[in-house]
């Protein structure tokens, strides 16, 4: 922003009309201003340099661990055994800043690690979750694959029993961090069907290969993953499922994380909007102050208001063990299309400024669309949702 005043002018203003802290539980207040205080003194300050120069910057990984964000809705383990409603706080600070850092913590903690706290044993939790909550050891999660993400019934990697280990051949395809990982969960078809693996990425025949020409999440890393006769212990096999309940269940925990963060980006957006319409003046006024930027203004506040507030409604839920997958749905179908919704108001409102590097309008409105995407398109969480009220899955 240009002026740090009007900015912080602006959200003073957001927060009078709508104050999303005082609706917080205060476990969920400190989680909130921690994570607050560090997007802002260690991620803002280098993001638009990160995403211009499409680049991950590794060396915060282990602060977010000193943090307490990784796996933080895990308990024991080395982890902070936070509710699910603080998870949310600090996913929505860490996307009011950029989606690429939310996702890196939802690859990490939500994905991977819940992988292993829901359906690992024993000696694999106390292997790894300690040291991936510490941020010293990265994980992906290698679902989907290239022909398309939103089946994973038709998976085609698969994992035969071979001597007293396995024998894992495929390729998955927009696998956040695999480039960085030390462990991949692996999901493949075997005779029993679909099993998770904890897999060295230094295993033979594991190859990460970073997608580029992204034009969105360009400060965190996506990749195309092949597996070549990778061949791994029995001690690898995720022992507690089988089936598409596995990685689904895992997707469940990465798809409350993004209701919440993506309103993250929405107030980012808001707040940038609200700045502007008190700094920038046409026709000889502020345009703050005509009535169509104000209706822009208000329009957005509403989505913004009504999106946080569900996000806490499923929060409460979770916290409860009462959520169920179809709320969940209702949640990133609804919050993801407003927050792209707000960003776009909030771009006609900058005018031209609003697609420079100068405002993180565009850059939160090409992140939003990626999210669109991922953990379940629009059109996924629209038919999960038709089929629960009608009964009938229209999904082919
Ligand atoms: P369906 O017959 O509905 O279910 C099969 C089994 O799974 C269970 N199940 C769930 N369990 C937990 N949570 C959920 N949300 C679940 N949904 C289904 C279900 O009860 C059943 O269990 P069981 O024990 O009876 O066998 O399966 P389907 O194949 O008909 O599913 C249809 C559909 C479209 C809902 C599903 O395929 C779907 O959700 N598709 C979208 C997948 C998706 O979100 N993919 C994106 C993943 S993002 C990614 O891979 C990148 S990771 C991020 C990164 O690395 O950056």
């Amino acid at each position: 922003m240009s002026n740090p005043d009007v900015s912080s002018l602006a959200e003073d203003r957001l927060s009078g009309v709508f104050s999303l802290d005082a609706l917080l539980p205060a476990d969920a207040q400190e989680w909130q201003q921690r994570a607050r205080e560090f997007a802002r003194t260690r991620i803002a300050p280098v993001i638009e340099e990160d995403f211009e120069n499409q680049y991950f910057r590794r060396e915060l990984v282990e602060e977010f661990g000193a943090a307490g964000f990784l796996g933080m809705h895990i308990s024991g383990y080395g982890c902070a055994g936070a509710s699910a409603t603080a998870y949310g706080a600090v996913c929505l600070e860490l996307e009011a800043v950029d989606s690429g850092w939310r996702t890196f913590v939802s690859v990490q903690g939500s994905l991977a690690m819940s992988a292993i706290a829901k359906f690992g044993s024993e000696p694999q939790k106390e292997r790894w979750l300690p040291e991936m909550a510490a941020g010293r050891v990265i994980g992906c999660f290698a679902l989907t694959e290239p022909t398309g993400g939103s089946d994973p019934a038709a998976m085609t990697t698969t994992a035969r029993r071979d001597g007293d280990g396995w024998v894992i051949s495929g390729t998955k395809r927009w696998i956040g961090l695999a480039t960085l990982a030390d462990i991949a969960i692996v999901w493949a078809n075997t005779d029993e069907g679909i099993r998770g693996f904890i897999v060295p990425t230094d295993s033979d025949g594991f190859e990460a290969t970073a997608i580029t020409g992204k034009l969105a999440m360009r400060a965190s890393i996506q990749c195309d993953v092949s597996l070549d006769e990778v061949r791994v212990g029995d001690d690898a096999l995720l022992p507690g499922v089988t089936g598409l309940r596995g990685p689904f269940s895992c997707l469940n925990e990465a798809r409350y994380g993004i209701v919440w963060g993506v309103m993250g980006a929405a107030r980012s957006c808001l707040e940038v909007a609200i700045a502007r319409s008190q700094d920038r003046s046409v026709f000889g006024a502020p345009i703050g102050s005509f009535q169509l930027t104000q209706a822009k203004l208000a329009d957005m506040l509403l989505e913004y208001e009504k999106g946080v507030l569900l996000a806490l409604h499923l929060g409460a839920q979770k916290d409860a063990g009462t959520l169920t997958h179809a709320q969940i749905s209702v949640g990133k179908l609804n919050n993801v299309r407003e927050a792209i919704a707000i960003a776009g108001a909030a771009r006609s409102v900058l005018g031209g400024d609003g697609i420079t590097s100068e405002f993180p309008v565009m850059r939160h409105m090409a992140n939003l669309e990626a999210v669109r995407t991922y953990e379940g398109t629009d059109e996924i969480h629209a038919l999960i949702l038709g089929r629960e009220l009608t009964g009938f899955a229209a999904f082919s």
